[in-house]
């Protein structure tokens, strides 16, 4: 088998992939090499199947050059959480570990999932036996594989959202990599296979060409940007029953600037099936991407691109033809809002829920918001609670009968109630510095002051209620999904970057670019004038994005392919 594959025309990654003996590569080796704060090239791709990125600390990468030091390298930790929610114990001890073993802060994502940061080698195994004593595994958080499964944020509020959050985690499982690995590896367990074809009989030794991501999600939201997913569900109701869930194909976000054959894409809705087709549908679609997706060049190799070079009909008939039934038509639906519902809800079960904002998902404690620690005190003393990472990187305390008690806790942190601006509640900044290596500018340290002072602009023009969605990355790589923003900002370089307008508050319609790389002050400059026409002409109930669009500020971006940076 070896033999008849050409790798000189594959990417590298694929004969690493292959050669890992099912993704073991030398991890074993690498952990135990005293030498060096890093584990061997080969593996750093490796150990993201195991939801391990080897980075380094970038704040200090030019000292540490001048005194001929290797990088300050740690680890990040991605931990798996279909449907993003996690008991008070699994909290506390996500907590723990943060504090015990990474820099104190616990980052929650934009797919509904845990992130430690600062983690050194010779701790990664004892933090992961530990989330994993917590019932949680990091196994397929990143890598080529189906990535966490998102879905809509809480399942309290309708038997219909319970069914979602649990097709979230029966997704996950089917498109779970089945290598004992990560168990020989990181738990020092020994787990029987009998034969070679059952070690991964979705995957195979390759995997997929590239990440692959899955999103459920309940109109009228839109709280997991169905559209930027590689395979969407939007569930339809029919007389208060779960008919089942339309499908959408080829969501991606990533893109690379100066490289107009990459572009972010919406999916395309291809049809509906009932809720028993759903796992076969998944797997189908998965399976024909694992076929066809492009192995030469990574940059090319998400699904959108898959369906973008053999056409949409090619892949529903290739789809049909592997289910041996076609798809049926598609359904209505109608989204609303792709933000989160702040405040108390009451569930149709009498219990409460509260929606956080937690800016950029990072809950740590500082001098004036002592977050951490709040949420601490909640799950410690609150045993009925369940913790909700939303796809907006916020928490939702949920599904408790003790609304009282929460209320108090978090007031007397002054974590709750909060005063936000509009435009804050709908903020969203990746990681970006000082730990993605992947980073041109800031994000998520420098967004919120931004926000302040956009805030003082909208101020004058009595637009601080004004809901407007503001996403910022470091990168165009879209972690943060800017690219559905109302208002979109990309890291060009340090202090300078690049401005989108027109996405939409449903997370239906790209930006596009009105302005490329702005300073500080040239950002603030071009949006005043915008904001004060908006405050003087905006049409009773026009939101930021639709305005700009109807005032031909910038014309809507119709299609991927016709994305520009
Ligand atoms: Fe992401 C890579 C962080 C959601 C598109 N992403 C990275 C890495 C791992 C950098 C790297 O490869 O070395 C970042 C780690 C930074 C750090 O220090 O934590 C990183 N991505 C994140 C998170 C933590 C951002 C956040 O602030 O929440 C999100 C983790 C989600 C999770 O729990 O799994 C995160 N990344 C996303 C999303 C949004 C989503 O999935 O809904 C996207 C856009 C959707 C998509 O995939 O198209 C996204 N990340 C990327 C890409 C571009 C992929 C592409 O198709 O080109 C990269 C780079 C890559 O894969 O080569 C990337
Ligand atoms: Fe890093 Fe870019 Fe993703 Fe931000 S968008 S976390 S800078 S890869």
């Amino acid at each position: 088998m070896n033999n008849q594959i050409d790798w000189s025309k594959l990417s590298k990654l694929e004969k690493i992939k292959h050669d890992s003996n099912y993704l073991r590569g030398t991890l074993t080796e690498s952990l135990e090499d005293p030498v060096t704060g890093a584990i061997a090239e080969d593996d750093t791709q490796i150990s993201k199947f195991h939801g391990i990125y080897q980075q380094h600390d970038r704040d200090i990468e030019k000292e540490r050059k001048r005194q001929k030091l290797e990088p300050a390298f740690s680890f990040l930790i991605r931990v798996r959480l279909p449907g993003g929610i996690a008991t008070p114990d699994q909290w506390l001890q996500m907590d723990k570990l943060a504090d015990k073993y990474a820099n104190g802060t616990l980052k929650l994502t934009t797919r509904q999932a845990f992130q430690l940061h600062g983690v050194i080698k010779r701790n990664l195994k004892t933090t992961i036996q530990g989330i994993n004593e917590a019932l949680l595994d990091t196994i397929a958080a990143c890598g080529d594989v189906n990535r966490n499964v998102m879905s809509h944020a809480n399942p309290a509020e309708s038997v219909i959202h319970e069914q979602v959050y649990q097709l979230a985690g029966e997704l996950s499982a089917r498109l779970t990599p089945q290598t004992p690995a990560y168990h020989e590896i990181w738990l020092n367990k020994q787990l029987v296979v009998s034969t070679k074809e059952e070690i991964e009989p979705v995957y195979g030794r390759r995997y997929l060409p590239r990440k692959f991501k899955i999103g459920i999600a309940i109109p009228p939201y839109n709280d997991i940007d169905v559209f930027s997913q590689d395979l969407g569900f939007i569930a339809i109701e029919e007389n208060g029953r779960l008919a089942g869930y339309n499908v959408t194909v080829g969501g991606g976000m990533g893109s690379t600037f100066g490289n107009p054959d990459t572009y972010p894409r919406l999916g395309d809705v291809i049809g509906f099936c009932r809720p028993g087709q759903v796992l076969e549908v998944a797997e189908k679609i998965v399976l024909i991407q694992k076929d066809y997706g492009n192995r030469q060049d990574r940059k090319r190799a998400r699904l959108k691109y898959t369906i973008d070079t053999n056409g949409l009909e090619w892949f529903k008939y290739e789809l049909n033809n592997r289910l041996g039934y076609e798809l049926s038509p598609a359904r209505k639906f109608k989204f609303i809002r792709n933000g989160d519902r702040y405040g108390w809800k009451q569930g149709p079960n009498g219990k409460w829920s509260l929606n956080l904002f937690v800016e950029g998902g990072r809950v740590k404690d500082t001098e004036t918001l002592p977050l951490k620690t709040a949420i601490r005190e909640v799950a410690g003393k609150v045993d009925d609670a369940r913790f909700i990472l939303t796809g907006n990187q916020n928490l939702i305390i949920a599904n408790t009968q003790q609304k009282e008690k929460v209320a108090r806790i978090l007031k007397k942190h002054g974590v709750w109630p909060a005063s936000l601006s509009g435009l804050r509640k709908n903020s969203i900044a990746c990681v970006a510095l000082n730990t993605c290596g992947l980073a041109f500018a800031e994000a998520e340290r420098y967004l919120p002051d931004l926000i302040g002072k956009i805030e003082t602009i909208l101020k004058e023009y009595d637009l601080l209620k004004e809901e407007i969605v503001i996403r910022m990355t470091g990168c165009p790589n879209g972690c943060g999904r800017p690219y559905l923003a109302e208002i979109g900002l990309i890291g060009k370089s340090i202090g300078h970057y690049n401005l989108y307008l027109g996405g939409n508050k449903q997370g239906t319609r790209l930006n596009a670019l009105y302005r490329e790389t702005l300073t500080e002050q040239e950002i603030l400059d071009t949006l005043k004038p915008i904001f004060a026409d908006f405050a003087l002409n905006k049409a009773k109930n026009e939101s930021f994005g639709d305005f700009v669009i109807r005032r031909q500020y910038i014309s809507a971006t119709e299609h991927g392919r016709d994305f520009r940076h």
